[in-house]
């Protein structure tokens, strides 16, 4: 079967949209780091929505800091690929132009880095997942003992992490006499736009002082809250999207309709009027952790006790009546550490988010979202619990999904099926949990030690207890027996 191509265009089914503007007069005023399904789901989403109402501005240089998987998926596809909206029923193919290029950084470090000090690079967005800037999760210090930023820190030649691309590129435009471009962390981290300057200004500082204070008068990295659900495709999404469509996409992305993106209106250079989805606002934080604690921190909990229970989707394990009734516990105790925003109803936010976890066409997979638990626990889960903590409430639900994620270190679900550990810090959790001989002796290990969770509750008695009693339930009982002793409370 033919690919997906400018050439096979025109051999598409009629119901599948495609680029309303001449994709060869595109500039391009976009650099991405990291391209992975999210960024084709989203970001590149709203840049396609500019280019289509007509400005040409926004075409994209993407970038993938590890693997060629991506670029060989779609550099023979012209960088198109198809959306596929999925909203429980029906769905909707729409084939996305904004991707103009795909670096591979390791293979070509200098190209990156000659589009990132092009002139007519205004905008750089990133989706390099909360491990990627190079911070410690509990402290948010610079990571000094990373091997990869040690590298940029030594040396900026060939950059390793996205901070040393970006500090490297501000230095030759700031050589070059250009202006920085706007940076725009789009990463589930709370202050993500903050945390990428940190990243940025810690490391530029390292190697000139001059350039840091540049970086900070003259640069930008507003802070943002993204959201979309875009489960990982698999083969059969491909067969049953050539089956549809005509022609072979190994490019394409699923996802569900809804869209959002709140951007800190702080731009140092020029942006594209975004129109609808995005809100440009001046206080992106208390929609920042809405998301987080509520969408993300549901999120983990689902794919820890989910998989724990050997439940493959999220959709199925809210077919469970108990995992159900824990979510909305764990929203109850998270919703009371939130200050949402005026434009924020709640109640109605938790209505959708059920009902966009249930979407039964998504088939987004529990063992996808339980990846790199240690950093995003922090300001899911343990960010409310320390909140709830110092306010003397209690926390069941949500020590519920922490002691699911210390039970899943084990490797086992409930029935022994293997499961890998994909973690930054899987070989430091487990040196830790590997003298421990019980539920309550693996809890002190993982709360006495700073690498996860804060300092602030290691001598909390109320989490610890909660803690070691489920963990207890769970190793004994398993995860079923743990959602139906909550549900019983
Ligand atoms: C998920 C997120 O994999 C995960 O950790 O919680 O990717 C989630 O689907 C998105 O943040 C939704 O916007």
């Amino acid at each position: 079967m033919n690919r997906l191509s400018s050439a096979t265009l025109d051999r598409l089914s009629d119901d599948v949209l495609r680029p309303a503007y001449d994709r060869a007069t595109v500039k391009r005023g976009v650099v991405h780091l990291g391209i992975g399904a999210f960024h084709r789901a989203h970001q590149a989403v709203f840049f396609d929505d500019v280019m289509n109402r007509g400005d040409l501005r926004w075409g994209i240089i993407a970038a993938s800091l590890r693997s060629p998987a991506v670029r060989d998926q779609m550099a023979p596809q012209d960088g198109l690929y198809t959306l596929v909206v999925r909203d429980g029923s029906a769905e909707q193919a729409r084939i996305v132009g904004a991707v103009q290029d795909v670096i591979v950084a390791p293979e070509a470090p200098r190209d990156l880095l000659a589009a990132l000090a092009r002139p007519d690079t205004h905008i750089v967005t990133l989706t390099v997942t909360e491990k990627g800037y190079k911070l410690d999760p509990a402290t948010g210090a610079l990571l000094d003992d990373d091997p990869q930023l040690a590298t940029d820190l030594a040396s900026l030649d060939a950059p390793q992490t996205a901070p040393g691309y970006l500090v490297a590129a501000l230095a030759m435009r700031r050589a070059a006499g250009l202006s920085p471009f706007t940076a725009i962390s789009c990463d589930n981290l709370p202050h993500n736009g903050a945390r990428l300057r940190d990243a940025v200004l810690g490391l530029a500082r390292r190697h000139d002082p001059a350039l840091a204070e540049w970086i900070a008068a003259r640069g930008a990295f507003p802070q943002t809250m993204v959201d979309r659900i875009v489960p990982a495709t698999i083969d059969g999404d491909i067969a049953a999207l050539a089956a549809r469509i005509g022609v072979e996409d190994r490019a394409m992305v699923k996802t569900e309709p809804f869209l959002q993106w709140v951007i800190e209106d702080d731009f140092c250079g020029p942006r594209p009027d975004f129109g609808p989805g995005v809100q440009l606002t001046t206080n992106v934080a208390p929609w920042e952790e809405a998301k987080l604690r509520l969408l993300n921190g549901a999120h983990s909990g689902i794919a820890y006790l989910g998989g724990l229970a050997g439940i493959d989707h999220v959709h199925e394990v809210l077919g469970v009546p108990e995992a159900r009734a824990f979510v909305e516990a764990l929203w109850d105790e998270s919703e009371t550490t939130l200050s949402p925003p005026p434009e924020l109803d709640v109640a109605a936010y938790r209505r959708d988010l059920m009902a966009r976890f249930g979407n039964p066409t998504l088939q987004h997979r529990t063992r996808q979202i339980a990846m790199d638990g240690s950093q995003k626990l922090p300001q899911r889960l343990l960010a409310p619990i320390a909140a709830r903590r110092a306010a003397g409430q209690g926390v069941g639900a949500l020590s519920l999904a922490v002691a699911g994620w210390i039970r899943w270190q084990a490797g086992r679900d409930d029935q022994g099926r293997a499961h890998m550990i994909d973690d930054p810090l899987g070989p430091s959790i487990a040196a830790l949990l590997a003298p421990a001989t019980n539920a309550a002796e693996r809890v002190e290990a993982i709360v006495g030690s700073d690498l996860v969770v804060p300092r602030a509750l290691r001598d909390d008695a109320v989490f610890r207890d909660a803690l070691r009693r489920w963990l207890d339930l769970l190793e004994t009982e398993g995860a079923r027996a743990a959602l139906r002793c909550l549900a019983r409370r």
